[in-house]
């Protein structure tokens, strides 16, 4: 028996910072068209429940437009024999019970915070799900206190919305051994977006997001494929259907002999990743490969034309600047440096000229932890820095102290990149 595992949908959000020329397919490129997908993949299959782990709508004002895309899938799953299961998470605690109502193929489990299992079956197997929703926006302590699950014959997984191992947190905290000792076979877990490394000899933890919802969820997401056989968890397999995704690339700039080159560089890095994504292992049969994928572009190596790389790359952000294998399309999203000088430092440092004295004070920065020159140009800069955090603008970010050096080594070697372009410009 197959069973298909969802993790947050948030339906009603929409991908943002698209490129004009892909705004015409925000529908499809994002949760309303990664859950389609994931409708498909399931009829496709064969299997006899679809599970969703909370989070399912973004929000209350989504009500309607989570309403035609759920019951759109729902129907068409019904009307196959699949189950659809599913738990309320903090974001869905009212619009998943209300959208449940007026669903009726739609099982929610766990209303009210009280557990709930939920038996399905087929010849040969049995699986048993045990489902708690969110009963308000915020929980803060455990659902798992006090809880015990009085297993079924066949396997037994739990299908919650939580935080595990957050500490203090106001969203269903939970610990890693309270979920290990429930006395069940695993976990079908919402909240988090970050999918966890789930297999058939571990199946506990995130499913992780549907689809990366911005450029901090990269990498592969869409739902998992969990195969069940003579009673035990036979296969799981994680599907990266999710039609749009997100990536982080470096861009090695090493040895350009001007700024045009650097396209080809960028190309190449975009052919690699292309090759990798088309490449990766995904179950046999089964074709789950993003249509698009947003870049975050970080240029490296020493080179003295990152200004004007920058500058010409960022022109380009809103093309599609590659297409790959199957009509993949690439766009840049984001772009930063972390490039070096290509210049000597130490032979810079030596000169007694402003780009000297700020190639001296880059150097300061490699040096170990106690050395004077280094603690007291770190020190200041952090003190600076929390000055501008502490800032009420930058306050609500809550982000926690930046690292001084890497903030000072980014700047440092921006301003003297350009310091050596005003140069190299009079010479
Ligand atoms: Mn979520």
């Amino acid at each position: 028996m197959k069973i298909l595992a969802v993790g947050d949908i948030h339906l009603g959000r929409t991908p943002s910072r698209l490129p004009e020329v892909l705004a015409h397919r925000s529908r499809d490129l994002g949760p309303a068209g990664a859950w389609e997908r994931t409708v498909n993949i399931a009829i496709d299959t064969g299997v006899r429940a679809v599970l969703l782990a909370g989070d399912v709508v973004e929000g209350e004002n989504d009500f309607f437009e989570a309403y035609r895309e759920l019951e759109q899938g729902v129907k068409r799953l019904t009307r196959e024999g699949i189950h659809v299961i599913g738990v309320a998470g903090n974001h869905d605690v009212k619009v998943l019970p209300r959208l449940a109502e007026h669903i009726s193929e739609f099982q929610l489990l766990g209303k009210g915070g009280q557990w709930e299992p939920r038996r399905i079956d087929d010849n040969a197997d049995s699986i048993t799900f045990w489902g708690w929703s969110f009963p308000r926006k915020e929980v803060r302590e455990s659902p798992l206190t006090d809880q015990s699950f009085k297993a079924e014959a066949g396997i037994n997984l739990g299908l919650l919305h939580c935080d595990r191992d957050a500490g203090d947190s106001p969203y269903a905290p939970v610990t890693s051994r309270e979920l290990q000792r429930a006395g069940i076979d695993g976990w079908l877990l919402g909240h988090i977006h970050k999918p966890d490394a789930l297999s058939a000899a571990s199946l506990n933890g995130y499913l992780g997001s549907l689809t990366g919802l911005d450029r901090s969820e990269a990498g592969p997401h869409g739902p998992w494929l969990i195969d069940v056989s003579q009673g035990r968890i036979n296969e799981v397999v994680h599907l990266p259907l999710a039609p749009l995704r997100w990536e982080a690339v470096d861009v090695n700039l090493d040895g350009i002999r001007e700024p045009v080159e650097a396209g080809g560089r960028v190309l190449s890095a975009l052919q690699e990743l292309d090759r990798q994504i088309t490449e990766a292992p995904v179950a046999p049969d089964l074709t789950a490969t993003p249509d698009a994928i947003g870049v975050h572009i970080t240029l490296c190596g020493r080179t003295r034309f990152t200004m004007a790389v920058l500058n010409e790359v960022s022109k380009r952000q809103e093309d599609i600047v590659y297409t790959g294998s199957n009509a993949r399309q690439y766009f840049i999203e984001c772009l930063s440096a972390d490039t070096r000088p290509e210049i000597d430092l130490e032979e810079l440092a030596r000169q007694p000229t402003p780009p000297g004295l700020l190639a001296k004070r880059l150097l300061w920065l490699d040096e170990p932890e106690g050395d004077p020159d280094r603690d007291e140009l770190v020190t200041k800069a952090r003190l600076r820095l929390r000055e501008q955090g502490q800032m009420p603008v930058w306050v609500e970010l809550d982000a926690g102290d930046p690292d001084p050096v890497e903030w000072l080594r980014k700047a440092g070697l921006r301003a003297l990149d350009q310091l050596l372009a005003q140069e190299s410009d009079t010479a």
